[in-house]
């Protein structure tokens, strides 16, 4: 009996954004260690944090997946870009690497109104919600840096947005708290 509910299009679809989920975590993860190294130990916690949410994201779409009778199929991920030039660099960055997921996932979203699946379609509501509001928090630390002068910020201010996100809160748990609901 086949209990796969996906189309090989759709399957195909969520796998390949299941690997951008898994590329999404290894970018942070690269500037995280990046700016450990250039000593601002707060912006590479924030990232650091940020690399395990990506993963979690990457989970869920796998358990989806799994739960809709389709095959997962864990694939190499493309190695994360060069390092940044500097913390201006580093949010800008981050900004385009989120921008371009939103595309991405809303291609599946529009997969998925063609197709008139709409468990699928419900699913990645959560996800357009996701992009929203981590676009909305790049955005809002590059306009901080752009504030204090962009590539030009000065050391106190750079201290001080390290500071800041040391202690930011955002919805990185351990993933032994986490479930594929509520990632
Ligand atoms: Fe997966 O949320 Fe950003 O990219």
């Amino acid at each position: 009996m086949n209990t796969n509910r996906l189309s090989d299009k759709m399957a195909s679809a969520l796998n390949d954004q299941m690997t951008k989920e898994a590329h999404a975590s290894q970018i942070y993860l690269s500037y995280a260690a990046w700016a450990d190294s250039q000593g601002y130990g707060g912006i590479a916690n924030f990232l650091f944090r940020h690399a395990h949410e990506e993963r979690n994201h990457m989970m869920k779409i796998l358990e989806y997946i799994l739960k809709r009778g389709a095959v997962v199929r864990v694939t190499a991920i493309p190695a994360p870009p060069a390092d940044p030039l500097n913390i201006n660099d580093c949010f800008e960055k981050v900004f385009n690497h989120e921008v371009d997921n939103t595309k991405a996932i809303y291609q599946v979203v529009k997969l998925s109104l063609t197709e008139e699946d709409w468990a699928t379609w419900n699913f990645m509501q959560w996800f357009v919600k996701e992009q929203t509001e981590e676009e909305t928090l790049a955005l809002s630390l590059l306009d901080k840096i752009k504030i204090a002068g962009g590539e030009k910020i000065n050391s106190d201010a750079l201290y001080t947005l390290d500071r800041d996100l040391e202690n930011t809160p955002d919805d990185a748990r351990l993933a032994q708290d986490v479930t594929t609901e509520n990632p």
